[in-house]
């Protein structure tokens, strides 16, 4: 048997950490939308039979009707394949969710909190999910394997750790003997064993680097076979670049500009000793440029006679330090504070 298994979509998420720069919460929603139409085109041309949605397929506080039509749509041209959702903690089984009332296709299977078991032809899948935004208990332990001569599915969403969110002893999961355990609620991905976690299928920010996608299994005589697809086109990237040697502001800029031209999205950590204030519009970067962090430490000249506001602080300062009125670390702290004020006001 053949299947897909994705998880942590977030349909309609407001993309709150990155939607100030240049649109991208409503680009970054197009594409949840066309990485959702990827993973059913992938399902059309590869007659996969089943998909697994391991919970958060949309959040629950922003979700749109129009959405769900979307998916539900996307859902009927994928007919043959058997599509189970095991609702997660951002779309739990409420009341007045779309899971509970909205007229899913017919190939749509959605679990709630109590296990159930759905046999097919070869397969026995196992599910549940979340009831509401917390789960703090399961009925993992009381989940037995009723025929091991067929192949064993579980999905849920949870963690692996101690948590709110549906924990699971990982131990008493592997003896539990199933073939395949899909998971989802951990966006960066983990499929060193068959208890898998896909990873969020589009990446939601910059605490999500590196690629993002779908599993596709298989699983015959025993026997699981599985790889990673990507499905979002872009990475979010980190990048640091040393200010030692840059002595403008325009300077700074065309650094910065100079990466790469591709799809991906730049977080620039600014590191080193800044020779001047470094306060950029980011107006004169790049799109795909979406933060700068500036982690840069003041460079200290103290120059003779030098009777500047800042000269007279740091020599003040230094007495301070020198008298042991203050300790190192405070002194860094005053000095950065100190010398943000006194640059912002001789721009
Ligand atoms: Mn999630």
């Amino acid at each position: 048997m053949k299947f897909v298994h994705i998880a942590d979509i977030h349909l309609d998420s407001p993309f709150k950490t990155i939607s100030d720069r240049a649109d991208l919460g409503t680009k970054r929603r197009l594409e949840q939308r066309e990485a959702l139409k990827k993973v059913i085109n992938y399902i059309k041309e590869n007659n996969i039979e089943y998909l697994f949605i391991c919970g958060d397929l949309y959040e629950q506080e922003y979700i749109r009707e129009s959405t769900i039509k979307y998916i539900n749509d996307l859902f009927k041209e994928i007919p043959q394949t058997k599509i189970y959702i095991a609702p997660g903690n951002h779309d739990p089984y409420i009341k007045n969710s779309y899971y509970a009332i909205y007229n899913w296709n017919d190939n749509v299977k959605i679990f709630n909190q109590n296990v159930e078991k759905i046999e097919n032809e070869d397969v026995d899948i196992y599910g549940f999910g979340f009831n509401n935004f917390e789960m703090n208990e399961n009925q993992l332990e009381n989940i037995n394997i009723e025929n091991k001569n067929k192949i064993n599915i579980l999905i849920t969403h949870g963690d692996l750790t101690e948590s709110i969110y549906n924990p699971m002893n990982i131990n008493i999961l592997k003896n539990k003997g199933f073939d395949y355990v899909a998971l989802g609620h951990v966006h960066k991905r983990d499929d060193s064993t068959n208890i898998v976690y896909p990873g969020s299928l589009i990446s939601l920010g910059f605490d999500e680097l590196g690629q993002h996608g779908m599993i596709v299994g298989e699983i015959n005589n025993n026997n699981l076979i599985k790889k990673f697809i990507p499905v979002d086109d872009r990475e979010f990237i980190e990048k640091e670049i040393n200010v030692d040697n840059i002595f403008s502001e325009e300077e700074l800029i065309e650094k910065i500009n100079n990466i790469e031209e591709n799809n991906n999205l730049y977080k620039i950590i600014l590191t080193g000793n800044r020779n001047f204030p470094i306060n950029i519009n980011i107006k004169l970067l790049k799109n795909n440029i979406i933060k700068i962090k500036n982690n840069t430490k003041i460079k200290i000249e103290i120059r003779e006679n030098n009777y500047s506001l800042k000269g007279i602080f740091i020599k003040k300062l230094n007495e301070k330090k020198e008298n042991k009125e203050i300790n190192e670390e405070t002194y860094e702290k005053i000095l950065e504070l100190g010398m943000q004020v006194l640059e912002k006001n001789n721009k």
